[in-house]
């Protein structure tokens, strides 16, 4: 069998990764090789991210793993928070800084896009959570703005790949995720891009995830590691690839993938978007193996972060565990917060925004002051808890499962008083799941595709990537630490 090591890289709002599996006599072995912080920035009054920041940082990541891999790399595979993209001229240059999905010109856009193709509709044809922050109503207000729209866009991981010698693609996972993909047919909705009036030409070819999109080549090709390593787009959206890192059998179980956003849902095998999904607004995006992970995005450590980083803006550098420690001692605020309100969604001045919200709803306002962080850390958890427990209810519902068992992975699920809070709000048992759990799932396709069968649509394909999960979650928990 082929001893060479693989790479992961899983690129985060907060913060990217690239991490390194290694075969130790035999067993596998993760290492978090490179990690550096993620952001994104008002330039010109828009909320960019800092790709050539990002960039480099990757390579570096790259170069360590180089450095420790005498045994050769055999492939490497990205993946990503979903919806942004970059464009690129005719030799795949970028044409600017990626726009981060929170900037606030998809709001109008949203509105007059929905004049020209109902809600309804875009549901019936691409059965997505309807979310202003997808692929389309970010292309659609660039339109509208008039940007120059390039040769091509590729969302972020795919760009990734393909910067460092791969075909330009769009991977079904994170290709889902625009709402420009039909739901049955796979491929883009030829109805969407014409009512957008978006050229069909600009969008990559949508490929299954575990395709090897190519080799690495250019400058990095050069260190001796990297002779004939792989690209691979594993499932390049985040969450598909954290769910594929839960090695569950089973028909009785839950997640929620517990980061910036927590995507609280279960794996199907068939889509449901029936009038009563469309209506709940649940979406079916792609999951490795052909299956459809239903969940819903609520707004999740977001809340916190962002409180943090005021706080942090006045003097008081709290940080998460100290916050969590301290709110699990008092006693919660009277009345609980509406998680999702799209006020919250939006960036800066977090405990105005959450008071404000308060006011409304005839509750007092909070201390703001950064010593009172504990009250505000407290409010958040419990109303996420049992934003939770309401989701998960309705999951039940359209799954028709009989729900047993949560596994809440991600850098969140790493937070007891809130897996506390949320097993005591929804009944459930909850397991904890890996902290990394996009990386774990990325090196599962990957090995799924170096050592299985070719055919990534099938449930097989599907058993394959989780019994290579169940080794590598306990692989990574053997390694290197990762907090
Ligand atoms: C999580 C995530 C989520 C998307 C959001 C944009 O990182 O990919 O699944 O909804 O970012």
């Amino acid at each position: 069998k082929d001893k060479r090591a693989l790479i992961a890289v899983d690129l985060g709002a907060e913060s990217c990764r690239v991490s390194l599996l290694r075969w130790m006599s035999g067993k596998p072995e993760i290492t978090l090789v490179h990690r550096f912080g993620n952001t994104p920035r008002e330039v010109d009054g828009g909320l960019r991210w800092d790709f050539a920041m990002i960039t480099a940082g990757l390579d570096e990541g790259l170069r360590k793993c180089a450095a420790i891999a005498d045994e050769g790399v055999r492939s490497i595979a990205v993946d990503g928070w979903a919806v942004d993209y970059v464009r690129v001229d005719a030799d795949g240059t970028p044409l600017a800084d990626p726009f981060c999905y929170r900037d606030e010109r998809t709001i109008k856009a949203e509105r007059s896009l929905h004049r020209k193709i109902s809600p309804d509709r875009m549901r019936e044809l691409t059965g997505i959570q309807l979310l202003r922050i997808n692929t389309l109503y970010q292309l659609y207000a660039d339109a509208q703005d008039g940007l120059p729209e390039g040769r091509q866009w590729l969302n972020l991981p795919e760009y990734v790949l393909s910067r460092w010698g791969g075909a330009p693609v769009a991977e079904h996972t994170t290709a889902t995720h625009t709402q420009m993909v039909e739901l049955y047919s796979r491929q883009w909705s030829r109805e969407i891009f014409q009512e957008a009036q978006l050229d069909l030409a600009c969008a990559p070819k949508i490929v299954p995830p575990g395709t090897e999109v190519g080799r690495l080549r250019g400058p990095l090709a050069e260190l001796p590691a990297f002779r004939d390593t792989v690209l691979i787009a594993p499932a390049c959206h985040d969450t598909a690839s954290a769910i594929a890192g839960i090695p569950a059998t089973g028909n009785d179980w839950a997640y929620i993938s517990s980061g910036t956003w927590s995507l609280v849902g279960t794996l199907l095998e068939q889509p449901r978007n029936g009038a009563a999904a469309a209506e709940e607004n649940f979406t079916n995006l792609g999951a490795v193996g052909g299956g459809i992970c239903f969940h819903k995005n609520v707004n999740g450590m977001w809340l916190i972060r962002q409180c943090i980083d005021q706080w942090a803006a006045q003097g008081r550098a709290w940080t998460a565990p100290e916050l969590v420690a301290a709110a699990e001692k008092i006693d919660k605020p009277h009345g609980l917060l509406d998680v999702d309100d799209p006020d919250l969604l939006l960036a800066g001045r977090m405990p105005q925004r959450i008071n404000a919200q308060r006011v409304r709803k005839g509750f007092d306002p909070l201390d703001e002051s950064p010593s009172a962080a504990p009250v505000f850390a407290s409010l958040i958890f419990h109303s996420l808890a049992a934003r939770y427990a309401k989701v998960l209810d309705r999951v039940a519902f359209h799954s028709g499962k009989k729900l047993k068992r949560l596994f809440v992975v991600g850098g969140a699920s790493q937070n007891d008083f809130l897996n506390r809070l949320t097993a005591e709000a929804t009944g459930l048992e909850l397991f904890r799941g890996s902290p990394e759990s996009s990386t774990v799932g990325n090196f599962a396709v990957q090995m799924a595709v170096l050592e299985g069968t070719r055919d990534p649509v099938t449930g097989a394909y599907a058993e394959q990537v989780s019994r290579w999960a169940g080794q590598f979650v306990a692989a990574l928990e053997h390694a290197a630490p990762v907090a």
